[in-house]
């Protein structure tokens, strides 16, 4: 008998209000298992608010021998909750875990909770596929030892297994099981924002982040031709009304990112969409090219102002660079999102100046300022342990809106100072209306984000919008992107 599959995406926790998305991991996994015959079942606990109660019935109900969830560092105490009600409900069931925070910390997520059974490192597609096998024609547990990339217990001992090579063929993977989700419930402003994810892999090493580790530094590229079927796909299967391609630098391989293009073109698919990528990895000619199949909004890593800091977070570009493509890309035409990284270890109030300072000079659309997160794995968390700064040690935290750890140089109380000038500046009543105006989808993501803070700053503006809205206040917006999950179901 085939295994049963039931693949769960955590509830966020309670104290934090983070955007909804469709989760592409669990896509991906539910679709190779599809592929093969299995039967999957997908619990999305972000979209469908479930008591213990009602979540241990649902896993009873549906009656699996495998049953998998996903999590980030941020949704890692609600996933082993998960964990713990579905033993609870089906002990018979193997539990799996897997995602960057315990592709990290397998060994301790094991000895932390007696409830998940298995780990799974890195990519989890073909492992998933051999643990079902495993699952279904041989017997629980048995010859878990030729499985790659996975860390288990027996005996009460842990065992890792060697690290699974990453895909070469990421083109032979099917699309995202999104059947499984109701589209509807991750809209934004009532459009269909679909994600796509065209190639893996990030040859950078920046120290904050795991995407190198996760995917490896290999790039990986989809074909043109793939990545429009699958755009095409999108749109007409699930009606998508703009696409969000969260590759880690989609434009990597710029032969490859024109050749998209001219698909794209060749095809006339032609909705908005957004991408990610190196301020290094862009010419002028692409970001033409980009904006003539309607790319509306391009997000640059830029972190810092401080050439002291780039360096120190071996992002391999230059303020001179980051301010280049920022030009290039409004000479296109196409909106500038940029992230900034502050708080690093050893940034001083004059490092962060200078990043302020770029801004103010360089004028992106939008900026996303993210706290330096020391996430497991990363470089930053070793260097902070070096350092032998003190670390929150409450996982629940580790997301970009909250310091981590305390950074001597430039304490919390200057860093929001600093913040919340900028941003009492930049999201003023003429950019709100400015945006507003603008009338595209993406416009409007960022009109909201600053209707958010203004009414948040702004005490009668936030006691009328209450009693002519009867909806609750917005959470402070600072600078985050993605609206909440309660303005996504407001919008
Ligand atoms: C795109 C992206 C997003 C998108 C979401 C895309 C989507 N629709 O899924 C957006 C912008 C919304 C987002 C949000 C956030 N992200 Co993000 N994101 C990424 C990015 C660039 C790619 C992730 C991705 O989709 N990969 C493709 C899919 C197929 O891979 P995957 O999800 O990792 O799943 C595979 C494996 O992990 C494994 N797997 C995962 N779960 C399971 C479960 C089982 C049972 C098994 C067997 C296997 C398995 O198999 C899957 C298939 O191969 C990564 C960097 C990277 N390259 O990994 C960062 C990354 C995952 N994000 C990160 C973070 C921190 C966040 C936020 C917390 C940011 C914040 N707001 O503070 C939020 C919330 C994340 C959350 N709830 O999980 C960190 C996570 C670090 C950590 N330890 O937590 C990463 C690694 C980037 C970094 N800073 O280093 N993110
Ligand atoms: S921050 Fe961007 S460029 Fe740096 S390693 Fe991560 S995905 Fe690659």
């Amino acid at each position: 008998m085939k295994a049963r599959v039931v693949l769960v995406n955590p509830p966020y926790p309670p104290e934090v209000s983070q955007s909804i998305f469709l989760p592409l991991g669990i896509g991906y996994l539910a679709a190779v298992l599809e592929k093969e015959g299995y039967t999957v079942d997908v619990v999305d606990c972000q979209t469908k608010k479930y008591t213990p109660q009602g979540l241990e019935e649902k896993f009873r109900s549906l009656n699996p021998d495998i049953i998998g969830v996903t999590s980030a560092t941020v949704t890692y105490l609600p996933a082993l909750e998960v964990l713990r009600v579905a033993k609870a409900a089906v002990p018979k069931a193997l539990t799996l875990m897997g995602g960057p925070h315990v592709s990290v910390l397998d060994q301790q997520a094991l000895a932390e909770s007696p409830d998940l059974d298995i780990v799974v490192r890195g990519e989890g597609e073909q492992t998933i596929l051999e643990l079902a096998r495993f699952a279904s024609e041989k017997g629980l547990l048995r010859g878990l030892s030729t499985i790659e990339g996975i860390t288990y217990r027996r005996d009460n001992q842990t065992f890792s297994t060697p690290d699974r090579r990453f895909m070469q063929d990421i083109d032979s993977l099917p699309y995202p099981a999104h059947h499984h989700f109701d589209t509807n419930l991750y809209k934004l402003f009532g459009v269909n924002y679909m994600p796509i994810i065209t190639s893996r892999g990030c040859p950078s090493a920046c120290t904050f982040c795991l995407a190198s580790k996760m995917c490896g530094q290999g790039f990986r590229g989809r074909s043109p031709k793939r990545v429009v079927d699958e755009l095409e796909w999108l749109r007409d299967e699930f009606g998508a009304g703009a696409y969000a391609f969260y590759d880690d630098t989609f434009t990597f391989d710029l032969n490859r990112a024109f050749a998209i293009c001219d698909e794209m073109q060749k095809r006339r698919v032609d909705l908005p969409w957004d991408c990610r990528t190196r301020v290094d990895r862009v010419s002028r000619e692409l970001l033409a090219k980009l904006k003539a199949t309607n790319c509306q909004l391009i997000h640059f890593g830029v972190e810092s102002g401080s050439p002291e800091m780039l360096k120190l977070m071996r992002k391999g570009t230059t303020v001179e660079l980051n301010a280049q493509a920022i030009n290039w890309a409004k000479e296109a035409g196409i909106s500038v999102a940029v992230s900034l990284v502050i708080g690093y270890p050893t940034e001083t109030p004059q490092m962060l100046e200078q990043t302020i300072d770029f801004l103010y000079k360089t004028k992106p659309d939008y900026v996303y300022m993210c706290e330096a997160v020391p996430y497991p794995g990363t470089e930053l968390a070793y260097f902070i342990k070096e350092l032998g700064l003190e670390v929150d040690a409450n996982w629940n935290q580790y997301r970009e809106e909250t310091q981590i750890f305390k950074n001597t140089l430039l304490p919390l109380e200057r860093l929001e100072e600093v913040k919340k000038a900028f941003f009492d500046d930049y999201f003023s009543y003429g950019y709100f209306l400015r945006k507003k105006m603008k009338r595209d989808f993406y416009s409007q993501i960022m009109a909201r984000a600053a209707l958010n803070h203004l009414v948040w700053n702004n005490k009668v503006l936030r006691w009328g919008f209450r009693k002519l809205s009867k909806l609750r206040a917005p959470k402070k917006s600072m600078g985050g992107y993605s609206s909440s999950a309660q303005e996504q179901a407001q919008s």
